[in-house]
């Protein structure tokens, strides 16, 4: 059957304002949170609640479609296989949400044969929504100035400056809550190389940025206010509805496997940049360069 992408994505729009309505009525607090993997892994009331509407909504109105949920996810049972699937991250930055730290969202994506097709983010505290359908671009949808009820819908393809080399690159990069292992050393690895001096075998970037949610991450960088984003142990709801958004605004993703995502898995480590009339290919060599191999 034909897959309206139009409808499905007016559909996660309304879903994705509820949420936000859910998230600023909640009253989350960082002292009785609740923890998965460890101790800053955390959980909230808000999180399931909104996954539950999320789901349930969605399977009223698509039965036959698959979904994913963070909070709902069973290692080794959920897989993303390629019929058409909603994938969901009911708060992302779920750190920020019980500190009010104003960069949470939900996080709702679509896709068919693995590939992201429909994507939307909405941060319900600053009221700013990135939204994008494959093949038909993005767009970020915000208060007018002022704050009134009028909004304006910009769409995110630009012609920003090309890309220089990692040296002159605002980057989004995350600690994410490993705090051991392999994926922490890649981090800790990653955040120095960027950050040192050339001398000191680093790229010596303008700056890291950890703003507490790859979603957003995405959004940054589909928008041109970051130019790479890169974090290591991602699942597919942190990334799926960013990565349509991301490549709708002429962004890349140079890893997680483009057009053959596995997100169980690859690697689990994503690497986006944004918009440019040239010099991406070279800031992704660059990158693995700097970081020696780092994927
Ligand atoms: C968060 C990610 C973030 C990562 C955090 C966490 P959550 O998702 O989006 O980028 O660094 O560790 O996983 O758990 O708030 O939905």
């Amino acid at each position: 059957a034909d897959i309206n992408l139009q409808e499905i994505h007016d559909l996660l729009i309304e879903i994705a304002y509820e949420a936000g309505r859910l998230m600023l009525t909640a009253t989350p607090s960082y002292l009785d949170s609740g923890t998965k993997k460890n101790s800053v892994d955390l959980v909230t009331e808000t999180d399931r609640a909104v996954e539950f509407m999320v789901s349930s909504r969605l399977s009223k109105a698509y039965p036959s479609y698959s979904f994913i949920g963070e909070e709902t996810y069973v290692p080794g049972e959920t897989t993303l296989t390629s019929a058409p699937t909603f994938i969901c991250d009911p708060v992302d930055g779920t750190t920020n949400f019980v500190h009010a730290f104003p960069a949470f969202c939900i996080s709702l994506g679509f896709t068919v044969d693995k590939i992201p097709s429909v994507g939307v983010i909405y941060n319900p505290f600053l009221d700013e929504l990135y939204t994008g359908i494959k093949g038909k671009g993005s767009f970020v949808t915000k208060k007018a100035n002022g704050g009134g009820m009028e909004k304006l819908k910009l769409p995110l393809k630009k012609e920003p400056e090309l890309l220089k080399d990692l040296s002159t690159c605002l980057i989004g990069a995350e600690w994410g809550s490993d705090r051991v292992g392999n994926n922490f050393d890649l981090k800790c690895k990653v955040f120095t190389k960027l950050a040192a001096s050339k001398e000191n075998g680093g790229a010596m970037v303008h700056s890291l940025r950890c703003v507490g949610s790859a979603a957003l991450n995405l959004a940054l960088v589909a928008s041109g206010q970051q130019d790479v984003f890169w974090e290591g142990g991602c699942w597919a709801w942190d990334v799926a509805a960013g990565w349509c958004i991301l490549e709708e605004a002429g962004g890349i993703m140079a890893s997680g496997n483009p057009g053959n995502w596995n997100p169980e898995v690859d690697s689990r480590a994503y690497l986006a940049i944004r918009g440019a009339p040239s010099g991406q290919k070279e800031i992704v060599e660059e990158f693995w360069e700097v970081v020696g191999n780092g994927r």
